[in-house]
């Protein structure tokens, strides 16, 4: 579990009433809880699952051993209502991301899970009109090494047979590599795993253009072993052999330390006992994680 402070799925609104700014108060925010129902919700990611313009939600409930979409609404009185699926069993969940894997139009969710169960998961959603029953949604293994898995998102690394996905882990044997999607999505056994770096306790994973030549490169804080700090990983080109192997790694700070967001999304990390270096500046850095 990142964190125990995140013990429900809820969301915040901040209000910033303008006397209150001329006086330079504290943003007021209120908590509105959406789903306590369950234990250990481990972050929310989003996307419009219905294409209504609302944003509607995944989470991960690493205790509960689940996975949920909220499909968020407004009510009579125009106030945020939601509509939750459980989409399948998860244990020790540790990420899920809503991904259409199979193309077909529904949204499907991946479940990344560590602890004992240590699979990416996928949920496959029924059609638009039974996407609420939840019955009707069926979980298989998408991949499986044994490793504990962080996270994944999907990108297309390949320009080939739609969207692909990057997934990162941690501890024994643990790497940042990307799923090869198949011809045919739902024969999950034809997804290839590909490594394309070593890692220790992947905190957190962005695809970003970092070099800006229109390749994805992925972005990511590792926390333990010796790729340990801020880091990011060159696409070598989608005609490259190495696109399936090794790719170049490229530091950007904290290295050999344990890297680490704070609560305000700020990166930092924890000096090593006796260690008197000169410590960087703390900076602004997308992250999901917070601190365990
Ligand atoms: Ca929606
Ligand atoms: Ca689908
Ligand atoms: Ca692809
Ligand atoms: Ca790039």
């Amino acid at each position: 579990m990142k964190s125990s402070t995140i013990a429900v799925v809820a969301i915040a609104s901040c209000f910033v009433p303008f006397h209150s700014r001329l006086a330079q108060a504290p943003p007021s925010w209120h908590r509105h809880v959406i789903d306590a129902s369950s234990r250990g919700a481990d972050g929310v990611r989003t996307a419009d699952v219905n294409g209504d313009g609302f944003a509607d939600l995944v989470a991960g409930w690493e205790q509960g051993g689940i996975t949920r979409v909220y499909l968020g609404s407004r009510d009579a009185l125009g106030k945020p209502a939601w509509t939750a699926i459980t989409v399948g069993k998860s244990p020790d969940v540790e990420d899920a991301v809503l991904f259409d894997a199979d193309g077909d139009g529904a949204m499907d969710v991946i479940s990344s899970t560590e602890g004992n169960h240590r699979r990416i998961l996928v949920h496959w959603a029924p059609p638009a009109q039974r996407y609420t029953r939840e019955s009707d949604w069926t979980t298989e293994t998408l991949y499986a090494d044994g490793t504990q898995w962080m996270f994944a998102t999907p990108i297309d690394m390949d320009h080939r047979r739609g969207l692909d996905l990057v997934v990162g882990g941690k501890n024994r044997r643990a790497a940042v590599g990307w799923l090869e999607a198949p011809v045919h999505p739902r024969n999950v056994s034809e997804w290839t795993f590909h490594r394309i770096s070593e890692a220790g306790w992947i905190m957190s994973l962005r695809v970003i253009d970092m070099n800006r030549d229109g390749l994805p490169d992925i972005l990511l804080t590792d926390r333990r072993g010796d790729l340990a700090g801020a880091r990011w990983l060159e696409h070598p080109g989608r005609s490259s052999p190495r696109l399936h192997g090794s790719w170049t790694n490229h530091w950007i700070g904290a290295r050999g330390r344990e890297a680490n967001a704070d609560r305000r999304g700020r990166l930092g990390w924890r000096r090593p006992p006796g260690d008197r270096g000169a410590a960087l500046p703390r900076q602004r850095f997308p992250s999901k994680h917070l601190p365990k």
